[in-house]
Formats: C-alpha cells, sequence, structure tokens
C-alpha cells in the first residue's frame, strides 16, 4: 500500500513546504539535512524557490504557480500553465540545447517543476538597467529564435504533425492576458486601468485612444496574433524571460507559448532593447558613459535584425521540407511578413510597457518625472509609426533612425 502524502492535493506552497516537497519528491540531492529555501521570483504570475545545500552548495530552482497573478491584476489563471511551460522548454531545448536550461521534473499535481538552478546569470533586465551590456545577446538570441521557431512552422515541419502541435499548445488564458494587455487596453483603457504620469495624459489620450487609425492597424495586429498559428512562440521574449552572462545566456517562462506569429516574438525583443535604450537615455548623466551605452543598444538591435534575416533564410533554404515553400522567391516573401509582424510587435509592446498595466522597471525606475514623460513620448512616437508604417521596417537602421528622429522632435519641443 502507498501511503498517503500531504502533497497529493495542489496548495501553494511556501519556503517551508518547498524544503519539505523536495525532501519527499526532488530525487537531486544527496544529502537534505541542511536545505536552504528563498523565494526570489520577481515576475508577475508565479512564485520562484532556491533550494540550496548549505553542507555542499548544490542548488536547484522549484517554480511553482498560484491560481491568482502575483501582481495585483484580479485575474483567475490556469494552473496548467507550468505544464505548458515545461513542456514547451523541453521541445525548445530540442532544437536549441545550449540556450535552455534542464528540467529535472515535473509534478503535474503541485503545478511545479524543477530546473538547474542559474546562479551564474542575472536577469537581463537587471543588468541593463545597470547599464550592462552583451556583446554576444544578438547571436545568441537571433540563434535561439530562428532554431526554436521555424523548425515549429509548416516550411519544415510534417503538416499532420504541426496541427497536432498546434491542437497541444492552445493556451487561451494566457493568450487572453496578451490579447487584452498588449493589443487592446494600451489603445482604448476600456478597463480604466492604464497607468499614465498626469503630465502625460492628454497626450495619452490624444496620440493613442483617441485615433481610429491606429485602433484599425492594432485590431489587424490583433486578429493577426489570434489567427496566424506560424510557429510555437516563447509568446513573452523580454529581457525579464532571459537569464544572461558574459558568455551566453537561457531563455526562460514561456508560459505564455503558443502558436502564433514569429514577429511577435523577435518584435518583443527589439522593443525590450528600446525600453533600455530609454533608461539610459534619461538615467546616465556622464555623457560619453551615456552616448556609449546606447551606441551599444543600437548596434544590438542592427545586429538582431541583420542576424535574424540572415539566419533565417539560411536555414530556411537549408531545411524547408514543403515542395512549394522551397520555390524560389517564397522565402523572402515569408521573410517579409514574419519582419512585417516584427515591426507591429515593437509598436506594441514598448506602449504597452509605458501606458498598460504591466510596465517595467526600465521606464519605472526613472526617478525624475520629466525625465520619464518625455523619453515616454518618444517611444510612443516611434512605437506607433513602427504600427502605423509596419511594412516598410526591413533592417534594424530604420528601427533606429525612426526612435532618433522622434528623439529629435521630443527635444525640441
Ligand atoms: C498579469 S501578467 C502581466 C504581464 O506579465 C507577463 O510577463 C506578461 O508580459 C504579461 O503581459
Ligand atoms: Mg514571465
Amino acid at each position: 500500500m502507498t501511503g498517503t502524502s500531504r502533497f497529493d492535493k495542489y496548495f501553494l506552497m511556501d519556503e517551508n513546504d518547498v524544503i519539505e516537497y523536495v525532501k519527499e519528491k526532488l530525487d537531486f540531492f544527496e544529502d537534505t539535512t541542511n536545505l536552504e529555501c528563498k523565494e526570489i521570483g520577481d515576475g508577475n504570475l508565479n512564485y520562484v524557490f532556491r533550494i540550496v545545500d548549505k553542507n555542499s552548495n548544490k542548488s536547484v530552482i522549484l517554480k511553482h504557480s498560484g491560481e491568482d497573478t502575483r501582481a495585483k491584476s484580479g485575474r483567475k489563471l490556469n494552473l496548467d500553465r507550468n505544464k505548458i511551460e515545461c513542456k514547451v522548454m523541453q521541445l525548445q531545448s530540442k532544437y536549441c540545447s545550449e540556450l535552455v536550461p534542464e528540467i529535472y521534473m515535473y509534478d503535474e499535481v503541485m503545478s511545479c517543476y524543477a530546473m538547474e538552478d542559474l546562479s551564474n546569470y542575472t536577469i537581463m533586465r537587471t543588468a541593463l538597467v545597470k547599464n550592462k551590456t552583451f556583446d554576444h545577446f544578438a547571436d545568441n538570441i537571433t540563434t535561439f529564435m530562428v532554431n526554436t521557431l521555424l523548425p515549429t512552422t509548416d516550411v519544415m515541419l510534417n503538416h499532420k504533425e504541426k496541427k497536432q502541435l498546434v491542437k497541444e499548445h492552445i493556451n487561451p488564458i494566457l493568450c487572453e492576458i496578451s490579447e487584452q494587455l498588449v493589443f487592446t487596453e494600451p489603445f482604448t483603457n476600456f478597463s480604466n486601468e492604464n497607468i499614465v504620469l498626469d503630465s502625460m495624459k492628454d497626450f495619452v489620450e490624444q496620440t493613442l485612444y483617441n485615433d481610429n487609425s491606429l485602433r484599425v492597424e492594432c485590431a489587424k495586429l490583433k486578429f493577426n496574433f489570434m489567427n496566424n498559428a506560424q510557429a510555437l512562440l516563447h509568446g513573452d521574449l523580454h529581457t525579464g524571460s532571459i537569464f544572461i552572462n558574459e558568455d551566453d545566456l537561457k531563455v526562460i517562462d514561456p508560459e505564455f507559448a503558443f502558436f502564433g506569429p514569429i514577429g511577435y516574438d523577435v518584435g518583443n525583443v527589439i522593443a525590450n532593447l528600446f525600453l533600455a535604450w530609454a533608461h539610459g537615455f534619461s538615467t546616465i548623466e556622464n555623457e560619453d558613459e551615456r552616448s556609449k551605452y546606447l551606441l551599444s543598444i543600437e548596434k544590438c538591435i542592427v545586429d538582431i535584425v541583420d542576424m535574424f534575416k540572415s539566419k533565417f533564410i539560411k536555414k530556411f533554404r537549408l531545411e524547408a521540407t514543403d515542395l512549394l515553400a522551397k520555390s524560389e522567391g517564397f522565402d523572402n516573401w515569408y521573410l517579409k511578413g514574419v519582419l512585417e509582424d516584427t515591426s507591429g510587435s515593437v509598436g506594441l509592446e514598448m506602449i504597452r510597457r509605458i501606458v498598460g498595466i504591466a510596465p517595467v522597471e526600465d521606464i519605472t525606475s526613472i526617478k525624475d518625472e520629466e525625465k520619464r514623460a518625455k523619453v515616454q513620448k518618444i517611444l510612443i512616437l516611434a512605437g506607433k509609426e513602427f504600427i502605423l508604417n509596419r511594412d516598410e521596417y526591413t533592417t534594424g537602421e530604420q528601427f533606429v533612425e525612426t526612435l532618433k528622429k522622434h528623439m529629435k522632435s521630443v527635444l525640441e519641443d
């Protein structure tokens, strides 16, 4: 007869529960007599526990989901998002093992999984707000995107197998969060929850809420997001979902994963670099240091677009399996669509992180409100252009030029 365990039924664990859980359920530590556990999560949704054996210093991470969001949003969430995340990481690992952490176990009942401790890495957003940049980032993140996205499209995958995968990765609750928070609320304020500086209220109202042509383009992007099952996306590929150090990076947190447009992931990466740029622009006092940091972010954006395009086309030409997809010229047409979605997503993500209910540290930590408002205007104006004229953005240079154009106009205003 098997004994019962208090972990046979779901409950939200605290640090002490996690120690007991690890002792009972996880075959990882040789010695469990001196375990220490700390909750280290800083995201909006989940709890992240680091468990260390004080005798050997061996450590592991346990990620655990609650039934509500951590950030106050009044939203009830599905516990199986943990399962989605775990399965997606395992699939991404199949395509790009070096840039995804190792998963040790998954527990459906307790909605948690154990993974490799990345204590020698930092969350990229935390590093960026300390003005740290990483030369390898563009190369590694484009490898991650091309190697995990293209193999899950109909270009490479058997079409029946792909449809099966689409079915297995339907993620309605988390997709709904993005549909509202990214595509809808920032441009309508329909829940009246947007967070806007007093000095920015008129500007936001005029520039975002009262522009019907902008709403139409956001609607097109939203319907593309909901209906274009192009590839298995990470779904929330911002700099808080990336662990990084001097040598490489690991992509975490794909709980928003589903089959959607590739440009959504690429656009998220670029937008979050622009948010880091905004932080540096507003907070670095020394002129040389500021221009060095901004140049390095700008170069990174240019490199990401260039490298993404060349790696994408190379892999497409070598590995496409669909007979018609191999036709000369189809690859460039396909990439053009991805770049158009990328531009739209850069705009959406920048704008929603400024006026929406899920702001980011890059912007909130700009203490001087006047400077914060100025940089917000720059990003909103550039973001709007990325959405409205998305078919025009095919190089990283063009993105940077648009940002600089609005930087000039706002500073001269
Ligand atoms: C209520 S969740 C808010 C945001 O956090 C996640 O990281 C996603 O970006 C989501 O939009
Ligand atoms: Mg997350």
